[in-house]
């Protein structure tokens, strides 16, 4: 077993970024282990099969296997710059904005990305493929 935690992650995911990020700022030591999505290594799928990443992994051998608790686990130790409360904001203000980012905006932004795959569901709605209402004809 690994004496400091270790991070499965994929340099592109944003998921893996957010954990990675938040360990860096918290400063605490970790292992980081890059893997391909396409060849997750056994380690990674015995440790959370769901096989997403990011997954950190404890000394102890518990399993972090969300980003945004990879983010708490870190911060809560060590925040040196108050990421989780900023001047005038409190914890829920900052959950509140990541569930925003995750959520709505995550939503509009993949519609945004991949209007192609977003088709029907743009036609259903009387949208086209930019999100504005079809141009009335007359
Ligand atoms: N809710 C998860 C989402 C993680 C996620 O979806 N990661 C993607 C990569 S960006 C993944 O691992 N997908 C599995 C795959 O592509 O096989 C989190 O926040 O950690």
């Amino acid at each position: 077993m690994s004496a400091l935690p270790h991070l499965y992650s994929f340099r592109r995911c944003p998921y893996a970024m957010r954990a990675r990020l938040a360990l860096a700022a918290s400063g605490l030591p970790f292992e980081l282990r890059e893997v391909a999505l396409r060849s997750k290594p056994a380690e990674l799928l015995a440790a959370s099969p769901k096989g997403t990443v990011p997954v950190l992994v404890l000394p102890g051998g518990e399993v972090i296997a969300e980003s945004l608790e990879v983010m708490l686990w870190a911060l809560r130790q060590h925040d040196p710059q108050g990421w989780l409360e900023p001047d005038g904001a409190s914890l829920a203000d900052m959950l509140a904005l990541i569930a925003e980012c995750d959520g709505a905006f995550k939503q509009q932004l993949d519609r945004y990305k991949y209007p192609n795959r977003f088709a029907a569901e743009a036609d259903a709605a009387g949208l086209d493929r930019t999100g504005f209402a079809h141009a009335q004809r007359t």
